[in-house]
């Protein structure tokens, strides 16, 4: 078989956001366009021959074209196996197990997670690591520098491989083996998790919906919830993973998950509520009266992991990336274990999971996961809460309010600001970094400014350091605002603004969360001057 050398020419976008590269489709269909970033990844890997790959994706828009051309490069830059999942799908974390449970030399996941798809939608595409984890900054940095003067790409003059067919076919001298997506993920959630005492919560009524948003996990949640753990046909919603989520948006949050929420507020409606995102790895939980925000998810997980089989040990450590709220840290402190404050991006994780100095980890943006891969996990979260409910006999309501009876409750809200003026958001960013060193010991809307940085994260295990990571600016009481742009969006820029204050244990649990945070969001207005920066008067998504 002849290695096929076309030249091409650079683009200058391909910089790696906060997890991967990410686009409208119309880019990614560009000449040569998504070649130039594969062979940019290859190029900056070293050691790749005769070694395995693993290629998957979320089965959004271009992810049936986007493969072929994968393999084919893959094949003409001399992997000598890849490993993908039929259809193309795979999960996001339940790639990163097949790496790790294979011993793959990496992957490549093809998604735009949460955002939309379709011909006019989002795509993306993004470089895992050996240890299942997303690349590292070095890498995703090394991949951006070749991307700016790649000047050709090698790939195979071969048919298409049939997607269809579980087993073995081969691209010139390579093996494309293409296997259950589902197989090897559930297997692993069985080391994890207690299915006997899952199976008896549903055996006697207890009741759940899980919406899988047209999206990757739904044969996932059907082979495990409806197959293996008996909840009855129809728990599972939207389980036909459609190229363009059915035109909706996969995000599992409250606003595209809003039918589900309402269900769950009402006498009649299930105990409880669960999606995921386009490639799995987000989670919302919800129970019967109770939205559990991803920061009190992760705090709540942390505190009675032990309960499940995996972790019953206990847990080394936690760690959450910066804007997710200090409900964990009050978890560490009392287990006397580790806990650790990572930008945003799961990629931050990875080192302090290869090194057993963590065990838990989370974010606000819904993502909660372990050290059982490298990516955050959206149905292992759900079998973690499942497990959960399970040994307890409690309902989530009743847990969370626990839980805030002995930690206190940190209330959180994150405010979206999406598709703004890049140049206005910047701006704004680069004005409220000048005002940062004079805000200490400074009281406004009565509450005294304890500190304000650009928050730079050293990584313990590395020695690495990230800057500019988003600016926090903490409060003697507890209280933080934090505010950073966006790695993930792909039109204008987006400007999240993260709002936090601490309620001790025996303090106020009920307040309406905005209300409860309204001075915070008085205080953010004042200084960073967002409505006449941006032209909006609110959020366009408030979490
Ligand atoms: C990605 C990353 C997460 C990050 C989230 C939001 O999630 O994997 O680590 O928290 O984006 O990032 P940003 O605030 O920069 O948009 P996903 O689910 O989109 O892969």
């Amino acid at each position: 078989m002849t290695i096929q050398t076309i030249k091409t020419t650079p683009y200058a976008d391909q910089k790696p956001g906060t997890s991967g590269l990410r686009k409208r489709v119309p880019v990614f269909q560009q000449p040569n366009y998504l070649e130039n970033f594969i062979q940019s990844i290859f190029d900056s890997l070293e050691g790749l021959g005769g070694k395995t790959l693993v290629i998957g994706g979320d089965g959004r828009f271009y992810n049936d074209v986007a493969i072929q051309k994968a393999i084919r490069i893959a094949a003409a830059n001399g992997f000598g196996k890849v490993l993908v999942g039929q259809g193309g799908l795979l999960s996001t974390p339940a790639a990163s197990n097949i790496i790790r449970h294979y011993k793959a030399f990496g992957g490549l996941v093809l998604s735009a997670s949460h955002n939309p798809g379709g011909p006019e939608g989002d795509f993306g595409i993004k470089y895992n690591v050996s240890n299942g984890g997303p690349a590292p900054e070095k890498i995703t940095d090394a991949i951006f520098a070749r991307s700016k003067v790649i000047d050709s790409y090698k790939t195979l003059d071969t048919p298409d491989i049939d997607l269809s067919k579980i087993g073995t076919q081969k691209v010139g001298d390579m093996v494309v083996e293409v296997i259950d997506p589902v197989a090897d993920y559930a297997a692993l959630m069985q080391t994890l998790f207690d299915f006997d005492a899952i199976r008896g919560l549903f055996a006697s009524g207890f009741t759940m919906t899980f919406d899988s948003l047209h999206a990757v996990t739904g044969p996932y949640a059907k082979a495990i919830l409806e197959g293996i753990l008996g909840a009855p046909a129809g728990t599972v919603k939207n389980g036909v993973p459609s190229p363009s989520f059915n035109d909706g948006h996969p995000d599992p949050n409250l606003v595209y998950c809003k039918d589900m929420y309402d269900l769950l507020m009402t006498p009649q409606g299930p105990d409880f509520g669960a999606a995921s995102d386009g490639d799995g790895d987000r989670n919302l939980i919800i129970g019967k009266n109770r939205f559990v925000t991803p920061s009190d998810s992760l705090a709540l997980l942390a505190a009675n992991a032990h309960l499940a089989p995996g972790y019953k040990a206990g847990i080394a450590g936690i760690a959450r990336s910066m804007p997710t709220s200090a409900a964990a840290d009050r978890v560490a402190e009392k287990l006397g274990i580790e806990m650790h404050e990572t930008p945003t991006g799961w990629k931050f994780f990875g080192n302090l999971l290869d090194v057993g100095r963590v065990t838990i980890c989370g974010e606000e943006s819904a993502g909660t996961g372990s050290n059982h891969v490298r990516e955050k996990d959206g149905l292992w979260a759900v079998l973690l809460w499942l497990n959960i409910l399970a040994v307890r006999k409690q309902s989530v309501d009743a847990i969370v309010r626990e839980h805030w009876a002995t930690y206190g409750r940190n209330y959180y809200t994150r405010h979206d600001y999406e598709e703004v003026d890049s140049a206005a958001a910047n701006a704004l960013v680069d004005d409220l970094r000048g005002q940062l060193a004079a805000l200490p010991g400074q009281v406004l809307n009565g509450l005294e400014v304890a500190y304000a940085d650009d928050f730079t994260y050293h990584d313990p295990v590395d020695g690495s350091t990230s800057a500019k990571q988003g600016i926090r600016i903490g409060f003697k009481d507890g209280s933080r605002i934090v505010l950073r742009l966006s790695g993930t969006g792909t039109v204008g820029a987006t400007l999240r603004v993260y709002l936090e204050r601490y309620e001790p244990a025996d303090g106020q649990h009920d307040l309406d969360t905005q209300d409860a945070l309204a001075p915070l969001i008085g205080i953010t207005e004042n200084l960073a001057a967002i409505k006449g920066r941006t032209g909006r008067n609110e959020p366009s998504v408030i979490t």
